[in-house]
């Protein structure tokens, strides 16, 4: 029988459900922890799953307890010739945390059967992880999962979503296809309702366009994201940015659907009580996703020749923002 490893990098909130959920249908999962502190948590006491509103203090708990190595202890396992059929590498880390030391390790960890897979938001992310990685080797994700993280071994699932898998550059023949279908099949088997798409690019787009549009805006008003359906002229900018960004989009040569303008609005109502993730890392004096969601489509129009002036605009006011937080906190 083929026999997997599936290691996850990064115990935030996804991260933590990925290696939960994976965990419970029996998988074997080993997470890295970017902490040694949240590493020691995580080994003492187990994952804690929730599911339902972080809210309901009587939703069921299961402590999950997948194998807790830190990223050297799992670089050395790989080099020391632990030779799984399929090993799939879940990047649960944020952005900025995609480093030259990150790839580094992430490299050392791949061998001839390893496949990446990024959960990140936002783009260039797969650019620096191509330098070390083969690019065939590198698969797309984008979730609509939700969930929170209310303690460093604690998760809740807040939402069911859909997770859409991808290859980045298709020429990986048949051990890649079969990879794909493979890794499509575990995340079902744990729960999560995933779907290969032949197009992950401009899956990932759609997602980013969706995030410039709504993430910068309720980080700066501080508002819900619900709010910005009721402001008239927020509406109007979210509008333009989304125009702008559709625009870069098109300009690249990627799909995009007919109604995501409808879809954005959906997202908006469905998560109207919600504060979107940038608007969490202001209020939590955090670096934001900003240069890698807005600085990631001023540098794609750039590069195509499109003017983006609302995205320059929203970029800079929210790096005031966090400079303004940074001298805060000095
Ligand atoms: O994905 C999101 C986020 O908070 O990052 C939402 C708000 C749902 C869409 O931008």
């Amino acid at each position: 029988m083929e026999s997997h490893r599936i290691t996850v990098i990064g115990a935030g909130a996804i991260g933590l459900l990925f290696a939960a959920k994976l965990g419970m249908a029996g998988l074997p999962v080993e997470l890295c922890a970017r902490t040694d502190e949240q590493g020691r948590l995580l080994l003492n006491d187990g994952v804690r799953f929730r599911s339902g509103p972080e809210s309901s203090a009587n939703a069921r708990e299961t402590i999950v307890r997948p194998s807790i190595r830190t990223l050297e202890e799992a670089a050395v396992r790989s080099e020391s010739g632990d030779k799984a059929d399929v090993h799939f590498i879940l990047l649960a880390v944020k952005q900025a945390a995609v480093t030259a030391d990150l790839v580094e390790q992430v490299a050392r960890l791949s061998g001839p059967s390893s496949w990446v897979v990024c959960l990140q938001n936002g783009i260039g992310h797969v650019e620096a992880l191509s330098r070390r990685v083969p690019a065939h080797r590198i698969f797309a994700a984008v979730t609509t999962e939700g969930a929170l993280k209310p303690a460093g071994n604690e998760v809740v699932h807040t939402g069911v979503g859909t997770t859409w898998i991808g290859a980045v550059r298709s020429e990986g023949g048949k051990a890649q296809d079969e990879a794909q279908k493979k890794l499509v099949e575990l995340l079902n088997l744990a729960g999560f309702h995933t779907f290969l798409s032949k197009d992950i690019t401009s899956r990932v787009w759609q997602k980013l366009i969706m995030n410039s549009a709504i993430n910068p805006l309720t980080a700066i008003l501080r508002v819900h994201n619900g709010e910005l359906l009721k402001r008239r002229e927020a509406l109007k900018l979210m509008r333009t940015l989304y125009d702008e960004a559709v625009a870069t989009a098109v300009k690249l040569g990627l799909a995009v659907d007919s109604d995501l303008w409808e879809q954005l609005l959906d997202v908006c109502r469905k998560t109207a009580g919600n504060r979107s993730s940038m608007l969490q890392d202001v209020l939590a004096g955090r670096t934001t996703e900003i240069d890698y969601i807005t600085g990631g489509i001023i540098r794609e129009a750039e590069r195509a020749g499109l003017a983006v002036p609302s995205h320059q605009t929203v970029y800079l006011l929210v790096k005031a923002m966090e400079a303004g937080a940074e001298a805060d906190g000095r």
